[in-house]
């Protein structure tokens, strides 16, 4: 904890970087485990870095919490005056250029709330050691560009922790004489210390085998606790899909004899990609189809291939420095997305991809935390794992996957892992090969690493019919953000396409080409304003721009209405399509806001109808093309948030639609049912949603027939998905049956963490007036537990993050007990606490009082003589000025 009485932490810039004085070569370590007290003996061998400066030079160890028993350099035990040792640092002035040290530490797994380091779950043993964690189980230079060869030996008593496991192939195991045993794994891959880890507990071992495409066999193991092996199947088949996909797609194969994925039920994120034992909240990991719901099941798929994709982008080539953490994390959540776009919906995909970003992360990029792809400077490197870094990271990438081509992106990426495969680089290195592979120039792309911010780009169209010529101008703009008041313009590549009346893409021919070429062409928008001519366009087209959201910005156009509703139901890009649809209700929603609107266009419930009936698009997309744009994402575009009227006024128009296509819903409704077995292929992803989204719609009528047919759905499930949907629905009502579904469903479902999860978070996303109350009690419910960061996350994230109208109440009950919990929480874990501060930290976004009312909250915990970094940054970076 920093004590901010006596100084406020001090941030790392990217520029003060320097390479490591010393490397190391080898690590060895030893894990005495017991829960209350563990030893842990460390030998490194160390040498000094010829790529750093000369002179005397003290090796400097990280070090955070661990108690030093000893220390000694090539066998000779030192003096206490032989170092130094503060909060920070174990300090030894002068070593030699070349000597093993022996560090002998002592920790308190179980006492680890913050679960980083080791810690306990469950009764099992489990560690987190990205970013900074190892340095809280011995003394290191822990810092990515410091890569080594590791071999774990843990000891522990056989009956309580049968199962030992760490990075690498497993080379020795042992009984010993005392009921405990041991066992020895080598890693045989340089790694930095952030991708260590070690299991060790009573745990089931589901086993299955990958034979690569070079023919090698690959043993896969999935360890859980021994009540979860009929969930596994689900992950299991995933990572394989991924292993082939990353084969097929990039090139890329396992390295090792064994894979393990170790579900643990305590942790502080979604999953870890540490080298060979991949360490995953059980939520990515366990899935049944009466427990888990299609969302799940896409998820799990999806992170599963994330942390399988990091072996590549990520452990075999790292991170110079945390300020580089896009290049291996916005990578690969472009490769994830890509992966999931071909096991799925692409068109799908993308549309909940972009929703996220455009909800969440064009947020961050306008608000106080706001910071480029590649940071400049943190104070706590955990507060920089955000949707910035991750989401538009993957972006970024994407437009270099645009602009290169899928082949010549290809090019790169094999030059990138051959040329750096076992370095630790910068996304700086990550260009320059897509560069060289290429031939191609990057260098104005590369602002989009360093500005932060979401540009605008603001397009106007002419048609000069004599000419037969269409002209688009283009100008960009991006706002200031903290450090950056100015920016320089971006390399934007912009997919357009223009439709002709019948709804058919053009052929495009650019002024001066000899050849038109039908379908979508990717414009290079490179200066602050550029005007494109097509020639011979034949009658004025309705322009498709942006297609696939070709690009992170924001899209000014004043296309009408009706052109609107021309794309919703012609536009061969699916995106757009949809975003279409999406720009109509955004417009809707905002004009009832203004009191403007008294009645849905009949054009609009037309083109609902219309989509409904649609043969060119699936259910699932259906599902998507319906669904009114998030509360969230519509209070983008107010220049002050009102949470609760964006929240009425999305509500009237759903009831609206719900009334006026009654009959279309139910006849969905009692169509769409599954036939057979539960399957998540995205047909039968797709007919559940699109059966679900009408219930939800009908359930706006508050029918007490509708509410009858809701409970029949929640009874008669056969799985997950079906029946939350139908639970979800009742939480939100009046209706008498809501308690008595709850109740049942906890009933059901009390021993199961992840389901109980998904009952906690359904009462705390209820629009009722008495949530927070309701909220309140959960707190003190048995099922809820404050050290697990699912369940806060499942309550109190639930509500403070995805309930606004409740959340942001205009008397600001809500803001005074989100920063409670942070209170609570904040010396518990300071890391979950930070993520909770972030409810507050757009204060400045929201209409008065809301606003005033959530800087009271901010500034009450900027009193507190004791915040963690973590709470202590964002607090205090968002009670800064703004540029
Ligand atoms: N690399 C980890 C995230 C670690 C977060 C540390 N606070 C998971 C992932 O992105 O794959
Ligand atoms: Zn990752």
């Amino acid at each position: 904890m920093a004590d901010l009485t006596d100084s406020a932490p001090k941030a790392i810039h990217l520029t003060d970087y320097r390479p490591p004085d010393y490397l190391i070569e080898t690590v060895a370590l030893r894990f005495d485990l017991d829960a209350a007290r563990t030893r842990v003996h460390a030998r490194l061998t160390v040498a000094a870095n010829p790529a750093a400066g000369g002179g005397v030079r003290p090796l400097r160890l990280n070090g955070d919490g661990p108690t030093l028993l000893s220390v000694a350099i090539d066998g000779r035990k030192l003096d206490t005056g032989e170092y130094r040792l503060d909060a920070e640092f174990l300090t030894l002035p002068d070593p030699p250029a070349r000597c093993v040290l022996d560090i002998e530490t002592e920790i308190h797994p179980q006492d680890n709330t913050a679960l980083e380091g080791l810690y306990v779950s469950s009764g099992n043993f489990c560690t987190q050691c990205e970013a900074e964690g190892f340095r809280r189980m011995t003394f290191f230079p822990d810092r990515p560009d410091v890569m080594a060869r590791y071999t774990t030996t843990l000891v522990a008593d056989k009956a309580s922790y049968p199962v030992l496991l760490s990075n690498g192939n497993l080379v020795h195991a042992e009984d010993l004489p005392d009921g405990r045993h041991l066992a020895t794994w080598e890693d045989p891959f340089p790694k930095p210390s952030y991708l260590f880890a070690l299991v060790a507990g009573d745990l089931a071992r589901i086993e299955d085998e990958f034979v690569t495409r070079s023919g090698r066999k690959v043993a896969l193991h999935m360890f859980v606790q021994h009540h979860n092996t009929d969930k596994c199947a689900h992950a299991m088949a995933a990572l394989k899909k991924a292993m082939a996909w990353d084969e097929r797609v990039y090139g890329r194969e396992y390295d090792l004899d064994v894979y393990m994925i170790v579900a643990v039920d305590d942790f502080n994120m979604g999953a870890m990609e540490n080298k060979g034992l991949n360490v995953f909240n059980s939520k990515y990991v366990l899935a049944r189809p009466d427990t888990a719901t299609d969302a799940d099941y896409v998820a799990i798929e999806g992170v599963i291939g994330h942390e399988y994709f990091h072996n590549w982008s990520g452990n075999r080539v790292t991170c110079r420095d945390w300020f580089q953490l896009s290049l291996k994390e916005g990578f690969t959540v472009f490769r994830d997305q890509e992966f999931s776009a071909d096991m799925g919906s692409r068109g799908v995909k993308r549309i909940q991809d972009v929703n996220v970003l455009r909800s969440h992360q064009f947020r961050e990029d306008a608000g106080p935390m706001a910071h480029p792809v590649r940071p400049e400077s943190y104070v706590e490197i955990n507060n920089f794992y955000t949707l910035t870094v991750y989401n538009k990271g993957a972006e970024l990438v994407r437009m270099l996957h645009h602009l290169l081509g899928p082949a010549g992106f290809r090019k790169g990426t094999d030059l990138y892992f051959d040329r750096h495969d076992g370095q630790a680089v910068t996304t700086d290195d990550f260009v320059r090969a897509l560069e060289h592979a290429n031939g191609a120039d990057l260098a104005q792309f590369r602002r989009w690493y360093s500005q932060a911010g979401t540009p605008v780009l603001t397009v106007t169209r002419d048609y000069d019919a004599q000419a037969r010529r269409y002209a688009l101008t283009v100008r960009q703009s991006c706002p200031p953000t903290p450090q950056q008041p100015h920016k320089e313009p971006f390399h934007i590549p912009l997919a357009v396409g223009l439709l002709d009346p019948e709804g058919v893409d053009l052929p495009l021919k650019l002024e001066g080409e000899a050849r038109a070429v039908t379908g979508t062409r990717v414009l290079a928008v490179r200066a602050a304003e550029e005007r494109f001519v097509f020639e011979d366009v034949p009658r004025p087209p309705v322009p498709s721009l942006l297609r696939g959201f070709s690009a992170p910005v924001r899209l000014e156009i004043d296309l009408s209405d009706d052109e609107r509703g021309f794309l919703m139901a012609h536009d061969s890009d699916p995106f757009n399509r949809w975003e279409a649809g999406q720009q109509l209700a955004v417009k809707l929603i905002l004009a009832r806001i203004a009191g403007a609107a008294t009645a849905v266009p009949a054009a609009f419930v037309d083109a609902f109808r219309k989509t409904l009936a649609s043969e060119s698009l699936d259910a699932e997309m259906k599902s998507q093309v319906l669904s009114l744009p998030g509360e969230g994402y519509v209070g983008e575009f107010m220049a002050a948030i009102d949470p609760v009227a964006v929240h009425d006024a999305r509500q009237w128009l759903k009831r609206e639609l719900a009334r006026a296509l009654r009959d279309d819903w139910l006849a969905v409704h009692a169509s769409h049912h599954d036939a057979g077995p539960y399957r998540v292929d995205p047909p039968s992803i797709g007919r559940r949603a699109l059966k679900n989204l009408s219930l939800a719609y009908l359930m706006e009528l508050g029918q007490p027939e509708t509410v009858m047919r809701c409970v029949a759905q929640y009874q008669a499930a056969a799985n997950m998905t079906d029946a939350l949907a139908a639970l979800g629905c009742l939480a939100h009502s009046d209706a008498p049956q809501r308690e008595r579904a709850l109740a049942d469903f906890h009933d059901r479902w009390h021993g199961d963490p992840l389901v109980m999860d998904k009952w906690l978070a359904i009462q705390a996303g209820s629009r009722r007036p008495d949530t927070l109350e309701r909220v309140r009690r959960l707190t003190a419910h048995p099922v809820f537990n404050i050290r697990n960061p699912n369940k806060v996350r499942a309550l109190i994230g639930a509500f403070a993050q995805g309930n606004p109208a409740r959340f942001h109440e205009p008397g600001g009950a809500g803001y005074a007990f989100l920063t409670e919990y942070v209170l609570k929480l904040d010396p518990m874990n300071p890391q979950v606490a930070a993520r909770l501060v972030n409810g507050l930290s757009q204060w400045r976004r929201y209409v008065a009082p809301q606003r005033d009312l959530m800087r009271a909250q901010l500034e009450r915990l900027r009193a507190q003589p004791k915040l963690s970094r973590d709470v202590f940054e964002i607090v205090d970076k968002s009670l800064a000025d703004m540029p």
